[in-house]
């Protein structure tokens, strides 16, 4: 049985990116097969690499609680658990972070760009990210870890750290492989489209947030920069603006990008951000919908979370074991 596994910080509300580029594959992948161990968890222990406020985070922990299960993820398939209730996570971080040179994580792109962001002092936790995301995927032997582009580099490092660890202290760790959407697995900035969407963006109107309403969603796309040759072809390097529309159409729609390309071949822009717009209004209207009736269900989330928390930590306790005694920790 494959074992498939991933997060999702709880660092502000979920982004359209987040979506297409992660939760819609993880729906997918859990409706796929039944011989398959899925486990989804909250990232609230990536979230604090970024300063948060308190309230604001453990307020967050319960919305995008409530948002996986109201994208589609099935608690009867697919375990659902906050990282930090199960501490194994923290401990093998911390022993992986012994394998792991001070040099490679300077050289992560997304450490050097949140670095570049912020004005206050750089957390230690943030050029030690890619190590505790290791010790989150390696802890359960995870076959397959389904993530957007930006992922990427990250997920190379569990892997270089799973073999490391492997060689010196012998075959212990499965070799985890990404899972990235060929289309959607970089949905770009509606205002900077060389840039990722991002929760964080400080540019309300450069993102399209999950829980946006109608209007939001077609005053934002309304004002997502284009070009001016008004011409509607995807091409990256010359027109990332336009590109970034057909992508979400396409995604949102279930289409190729070439069936969205020829669907808009004699249309203008207006047009096209007008049919963008309704795309996405369809895909996220039941979202919102079904996240509205689990927010006001404690109950329901909680139980969720306690048998998410259980089946983690029982997997996790017995990987977390095995690797203390090979590394030679504890007692005699
Ligand atoms: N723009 C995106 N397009 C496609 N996939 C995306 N993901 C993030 N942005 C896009 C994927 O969503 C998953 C969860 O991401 P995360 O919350 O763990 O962290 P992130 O990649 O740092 O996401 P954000 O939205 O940019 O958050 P902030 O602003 O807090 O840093 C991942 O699989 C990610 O690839």
């Amino acid at each position: 049985m494959k074992t498939i596994l991933s997060g999702v910080q709880p660092s502000g509300m979920l982004t359209l990116g987040n979506y297409l580029g992660a939760i819609s594959q993880f729906v997918n992948l859990q409706n796929s097969s039944d011989d398959q161990e899925l486990l989804f968890f909250i990232a609230d222990l990536h979230a604090i690499t970024v300063p948060q406020d308190a309230t604001i985070l453990r307020k967050n922990i319960k919305s995008l609680t409530a948002l996986y299960l109201a994208c589609g993820l099935d608690p009867n398939k697919s375990t659902i658990f906050v990282q930090s209730e199960v501490k194994e996570h923290s401990e093998l971080g911390y022993i992986l972070q012994s394998l792991t040179y001070i040099g490679e994580l300077e050289r992560m792109t997304q450490f050097k760009d949140k670095m570049a962001k912020q004005t206050q002092g750089v957390s230690s936790a943030l050029l030690t990210y890619p190590v505790l995301m290791a010790a989150d995927i390696l802890l359960y032997n995870s076959d397959y870890v389904p993530v957007g582009v930006d992922q990427k580099q990250h997920l190379e490092m569990a892997r270089n750290l799973a073999e490391r660890f492997n060689s010196r202290y012998s075959d212990t760790f499965k070799i985890p492989e990404p899972l990235i959407l060929k289309s959607g697995a970089k949905i770009m900035s509606l205002q900077d489209p060389t840039k990722k969407m991002s929760k964080s963006d400080k540019l309300d109107k450069a993102t399209i947030f999950l829980l946006d309403d109608e209007n939001i969603i077609r005053k934002k796309i309304a004002s997502a920069v284009t070009d001016s040759d008004g011409f509607i072809k995807y091409d990256v390097d010359n027109k990332p603006g336009i590109s970034n529309l057909l992508t979400i159409y396409s995604c949102c729609m279930n289409l190729s990008i070439k069936e969205a390309e020829e669907h808009f071949k004699d249309a203008n822009y207006g047009t096209l951000k007008s049919e963008v717009s309704d795309s996405i209004i369809k895909v996220l209207k039941p979202i919102q919908d079904r996240y509205n009736e689990i927010l006001n269900n404690n109950d329901y989330i909680n139980k969720v979370l306690d048998t998410g928390k259980e089946k983690a930590s029982y997997i996790a306790s017995k990987m977390i074991n095995k690797v203390k005694h090979k590394v030679g920790l504890g007692r005699f």
